[in-house]
Order: structure tokens, then C-alpha cells, then sequence
């Protein structure tokens, strides 16, 4: 994985890849976020990758979560922790952010809060380094310009007030990808 530009004293760190093969520094546990949908059940870009990466047991582990604690699925804008099967992380953090309808359905909020609780499960369970896909900028089609501002803002608020993660990482698949997120975040990059 290459790194494109860091953030906020390098506690954000941009980088180019696919996020299975995300493995972090080696420094503490580590999770990758998956931008899924409200089933859990699996589907198309990063979260079809992320289940194919991890095998079947991620799938299983989702299948339980619906039995037990979550039977009419994941709400947007919430989070949950499973295991990570064969990827080469001790966790897979499940959010499910907005499907862009406009920006005046609540979208913002939701992927804020996408973000935002992602966050503080991985600080919960004291996680050294989070990857997180561009959450919503695929099939769901909220614009990358805004997602990286409420993406960095959302990040920034968290990182000011905890010590865990030490580290986010933000993973795109395309450099254009990443260009895009440091133009329009928000953030000053470190040189
Ligand atoms: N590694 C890193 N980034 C990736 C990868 C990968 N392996 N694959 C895709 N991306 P999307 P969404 C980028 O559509 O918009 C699924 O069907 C991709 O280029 O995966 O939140 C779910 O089941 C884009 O920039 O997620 C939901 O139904 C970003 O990841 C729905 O799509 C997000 O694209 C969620 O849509």
C-alpha cells in the first residue's frame, strides 16, 4: 500500500490500495471498516471484497449478529464489530452509511455518525489502527468531495478527544480517489 498524504499530526494517514490487504504496523490490534448495507448479508464493491478476503466464517459471524442481536439488520449510520476470518486483522468494524438522495435526507448526519461510531467501537475495544474504506462514495453515490469533509471532520473530532485508534487510516482504491479526499477535506496535509 502506498502512502498518499497524512493529516492531523499523521494520526490520518491517506492511502492507495485495496483494503484486504490492509495489515497496519504491527504496533497493536487492528481493525478494517467495511461499508456494508442495513442486511449485513454481504453485497458489491469493498463489502463483497471484504467477504470473499475473509471467508465464510465472516459471513457466519453477520448471519448470528442477525439471529441475536440485530434481526431487522443494521440501522444506517450504526456500527458493529466481528471477527476478520482470514484477513490479516483482528477485526472487521461493519457500518452502513447513506445512500445519497440530494443532501437534504438526513445524509450528512448519517455518515457522520457512520464514522463516528465505527470510531468509538474500535476505541472500545482499544484498537491501535483503523482502515476505513470511503464509506458511501460507491454505489451509494454521495459525492467524494463532500464524503471527505464530513469523513475528516468527523475523524478529526475523534482523534482529538481519544487516544485510541492511535492511527486511521482512509483507503482508496484509485489515486484519483485519494487526490480528491486531500483536496477537499478540510485538513492541512504535513509536508
Ligand atoms: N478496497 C478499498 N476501496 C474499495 C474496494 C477495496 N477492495 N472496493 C471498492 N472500494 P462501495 P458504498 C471503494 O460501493 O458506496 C455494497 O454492495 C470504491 O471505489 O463499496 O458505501 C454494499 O453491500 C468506493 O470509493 O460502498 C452496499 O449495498 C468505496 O470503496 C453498498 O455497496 C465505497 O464503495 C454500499 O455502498
Amino acid at each position: 500500500m502506498e502512502t498518499h498524504s497524512r493529516f492531523l499530526d499523521g494520526r490520518i494517514v491517506c492511502v492507495i490500495g485495496d483494503i484486504t490487504d490492509f495489515r497496519g504496523s504491527g504496533s497493536g490490534a487492528t481493525a478494517i471498516v467495511n461499508a456494508a448495507n442495513r442486511s449485513l448479508l454481504g453485497g458489491g464493491g469493498v463489502d463483497g471484497a471484504i467477504h470473499r478476503a475473509a471467508g465464510s466464517s465472516l459471513l457466519e459471524e453477520c448471519q448470528a449478529l442477525r439471529r441475536s442481536t440485530l434481526p431487522d439488520g443494521l440501522q444506517t449510520g450504526a456500527a458493529v464489530m466481528t471477527g476478520a476470518g482470514h484477513l490479516p486483522v483482528a477485526h472487521v468494524i461493519h457500518t452502513v452509511g447513506p445512500v445519497w438522495a440530494g443532501g437534504d435526507a438526513g445524509e450528512p448526519e448519517l455518515l457522520r455518525s457512520a464514522y463516528a461510531e465505527s470510531l468509538r467501537i474500535a476505541a472500545a475495544a482499544d484498537l491501535v489502527e483503523l482502515a476505513f474504506p470511503a464509506v458511501s462514495t460507491g454505489v451509494f453515490g454521495y459525492p467524494p468531495p463532500l464524503a471527505a469533509a464530513k469523513a475528516a471532520a468527523a475523524i478529526g473530532t475523534h482523534l482529538a478527544a481519544n487516544g485510541r485508534p492511535e492511527s486511521v487510516y482512509l483507503v482508496f482504491f484509485q489515486r484519483q480517489d485519494a487526490d480528491t479526499f486531500a483536496q477537499s477535506c478540510g485538513l492541512t496535509p504535513l509536508e
